[in-house]
């Protein structure tokens, strides 16, 4: 924790420090509930879980405005909870419920909410990324100054659709943020046996395209790079990239074991760079809150979490007629 660059920092208020304290914590035990209900096989098929990176999108969401978008891969409870979507429609969809935010039959990797401009949940890797190009393109089209976020990881950095979307969004002078949230592994494999060139954000210099890596485990200086990169965007200036890295701590998803990494790795990046444990000892030293004003907000988020759950549970299975509705043909 010592070497943070932004733990001195004076600038941020104790109002916006308690809120990304509460929003991370949200993603974090709703995560941790999610792992349950799969465990009692509550949630079916893929289910990948976002403890770690909760820093990056609450962050990024918090140098958002009204309006802008977001689009991600299939780890994607935490970007809806930051933006905003409802933890009881986003547990419903898990658990393929009717009152889930795809009516059940999405799950977790396919969810939209058009109020709130998210955009998915993609289980193919990469494939949110020219998406997002697009979303972007329809917002310079119709004029307006909003934004695109589109979160990828370290895995998908290396397709070639993304070199490929690079090129047409500097091209073309699209408002969009790529965020390569670097959790330094893609399914077993870790970035050093992936490329020979691990500065993600480097390689944004080939189109023309700015951009920067940022401390992902600290919502401080993700907010801060969140907030250059959309000032660059809403300018006109095209897009803009932002490498940030962070770190998954459960398996890539609820059916790996992790033998590809160390317990120990991960019990060190538990114990000394926790982004949610780095906000708590800022409210804490700063004098903000105290351990039991901590607490109560703790008491809090988890009623949250587990009113979504039994809200979930109580919520019926979609009918059988939905078997042809939604459907294209
Ligand atoms: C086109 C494609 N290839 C392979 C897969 C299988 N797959 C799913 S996730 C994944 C790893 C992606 O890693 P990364 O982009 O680093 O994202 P992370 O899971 O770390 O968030 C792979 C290879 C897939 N879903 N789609
Ligand atoms: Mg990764």
């Amino acid at each position: 924790m010592a070497t943070r660059k932004s733990s001195a920092k004076p600038n941020v208020s104790a109002e916006e420090l308690l809120s990304f304290y509460r929003e991370m914590l949200l993603i974090r035990r709703f995560e941790e509930k999610a792992g349950q209900l799969y465990g009692m096989g509550l949630i079916g098929g893929f289910c990948h879980l976002y403890i770690g990176q909760e820093a990056v999108v609450v962050g990024l969401e918090a140098a958002a405005e009204e309006g802008d978008k977001r689009v991600t891969s299939y780890r994607d409870h935490g970007h809806m909870l930051a933006c905003g979507m409802d933890p009881k429609g986003v547990m419903a969809e898990l658990t393929g419920r009717e009152s889930g935010y795809s009516k059940g039959k999405g799950g977790s990797m396919h969810m939209f909410s058009k109020e709130k401009h998210f955009y998915g949940g993609h289980g193919i890797v990469g494939a949110q990324v020219p998406i997002g190009a697009g979303l972007a393109f329809s917002d310079k089209y119709k004029g307006n100054d909003r934004v695109t976020f589109v979160y990828f990881g370290d895995g998908a950095a290396n397709q070639g659709q993304v070199a490929e979307t690079y090129n047409m969004a500097q091209l073309w002078d699209l408002p969009v943020v790529f965020v390569i949230e670097n959790n330094q592994y893609a399914m077993g494999t870790s970035v050093q046996r992936a490329t020979k060139s691990p500065d993600f954000w480097e390689r944004g210099a080939a189109y023309g395209i700015a951009g920067e890596m940022v401390d992902g485990m600290d919502v401080l200086a993700v907010k801060e790079a969140g907030e250059k990169a959309v000032a660059h965007c809403r300018a006109g200036k095209g897009p803009y990239i932002l490498e940030v890295k962070t770190y998954r701590y459960r398996g890539h998803s609820m059916s790996d074991p992790a033998k590809y990494r160390t317990r120990e790795e991960v019990q060190k990046m538990r114990e000394e760079r926790d982004a949610i444990e780095h906000v708590r000892q800022l409210l804490l030293t700063g004098g903000h809150a105290s351990e039991d004003d901590l607490k109560s907000i703790d008491k809090e988020i988890k009623d949250v979490v587990n009113a979504a759950a039994d809200f979930a549970k109580e919520s019926p299975e979609p009918a059988l007629s939905e078997l042809w509705t939604d459907i294209y043909a």
